[in-house]
C-alpha cells in the first residue's frame, strides 16, 4: 500500500492505491463464501459471482419492485440519474432515515416475495461461515434502532454515466450522520444483485481510495460525488461489465462509476447492501 500524488496539475487526488496483487474484481461462476470473506477482509478488493441469480427469481424480484406501492418514481423527486427506488436515503439525516426505514420495510421484505426467501440464503450462508471463522454478523444500529436491510433501484443515464465517479465510504463519516455506528467502519463493502441490464452500464473501477483532505479540496460535504475524470486519469482502472443474475461486491473506499446504458429503456436495476467490520470479530450490514 502506497499514499501517492497524482501527476494532474490541476487536481491531485491524494490517497491509498493498492499493489495489484489486491486491486482485482475476481470473477466465478458460483457463489463462493470463502472469497467473499476475504472481500471483507481485505485481502482482495472485489468479487463478481456470474449469473447466480435465476431468471425466475430475477422477474418475481422485478415484478416484485415495479408493482411496490412503496415504489418512489421520477415524480417523487428522485435524484437525476434514479428511475425508481424502494428503501432508506442516507444523503439527508437520521431522522429522515429512520421514517424511511419504517415506511418502507414491509414492502423491502416484498421484494424477495415468491423466491424462496433468497436474501435469507444469502445473509444465513454469510452468517454462518463468518460463524465458522469466530465472526458474528447483525444490522447496523443508530440510536438504539436497526438500519434498513437492502434497497433496490433502478437508474437513468445523466451523460457519460448513470452514476458519476464516487466513493461510499465519506457520507458515512459525515456530520448529519453523527451516531450511526458504520461511521465507525474503516473499509465498507457494497453489494450489489443486478437483475435488469442491458448493453453498458459497466462498472468502473478505479485503484485510489481517496482521502478526506481531497474530498475536502474538491467541496464534498454530505456525499463523494463527482471526482473529475481527469484527476483519475493517472490511476489504473478496471472495467467490468454487470449482467442480469451476477453478484458482486467490492472495496467501496475506491472511486468507481456506473458507465451509460446503450439503450436508456433498457433497465438497469439492482439490490445493494453494505457491508464491514466493525471490529475483528462482528460485521455489520446496513442500507
Ligand atoms: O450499480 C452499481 O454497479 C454500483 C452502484 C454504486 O456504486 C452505488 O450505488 O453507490
Ligand atoms: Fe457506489
Amino acid at each position: 500500500m502506497t499514499d501517492v500524488l497524482s501527476s494532474t496539475p490541476s487536481i491531485q487526488l491524494q490517497g491509498i492505491v493498492h499493489p495489484d496483487s489486491y486491486f482485482q474484481i475476481v470473477e466465478k461462476n458460483e457463489i463462493d463464501w470463502q472469497l467473499w470473506i476475504d472481500v471483507l477482509r481485505g485481502k482482495v478488493a472485489g468479487a463478481i459471482f456470474r449469473g447466480v441469480v435465476n431468471q425466475e427469481i430475477r422477474q418475481q424480484i422485478c415484478h416484485n419492485f415495479w408493482h411496490s406501492v412503496s415504489l418512489k418514481q421520477k415524480s417523487d423527486g428522485l435524484p437525476a440519474h434514479a428511475k425508481a427506488f424502494i428503501g432508506a436515503s442516507l444523503s439527508k439525516s437520521l431522522e429522515f432515515y429512520s421514517e424511511e426505514v419504517e415506511r418502507t420495510s414491509q414492502d423491502i421484505e416484498a421484494l424477495f416475495d415468491n423466491t424462496g426467501d433468497f436474501y435469507l440464503f444469502l445473509l444465513d450462508n454469510i452468517k454462518k461461515h463468518l460463524a465458522d471463522r469466530g465472526c458474528s454478523l447483525r444490522v447496523a444500529e443508530y440510536n438504539g434502532r436497526q438500519a434498513g436491510k437492502y434497497k433496490m433501484r433502478s437508474w437513468l443515464n445523466t451523460g457519460d454515466f448513470v452514476i458519476v465517479p464516487h466513493d461510499d465510504s465519506g457520507v458515512l463519516k459525515a456530520h448529519h450522520l453523527q451516531g450511526f455506528e458504520v461511521g465507525q467502519i474503516d473499509r465498507v463493502v457494497g453489494v450489489l444483485i443486478c437483475l435488469e441490464n442491458g448493453e453498458g452500464g459497466d462498472l468502473h473501477y478505479w485503484n485510489i481510495s481517496p482521502n478526506d483532505e481531497t474530498r475536502e479540496a474538491l467541496g464534498f460535504k454530505s456525499d463523494s460525488f463527482g471526482y473529475p475524470l481527469e484527476a483519475l486519469a493517472d490511476f489504473d482502472k478496471i472495467t467490468v461489465p454487470i449482467c442480469p443474475g451476477d453478484i458482486y461486491l467490492f472495496d467501496v473506499t475506491k472511486v468507481h462509476a456506473v458507465g451509460a446504458k446503450t439503450d436508456d429503456e433498457v433497465n438497469r436495476t439492482t439490490i445493494s447492501w453494505s457491508m464491514g467490520f466493525l471490529d475483528p470479530k462482528t460485521v455489520l450490514h446496513w442500507a
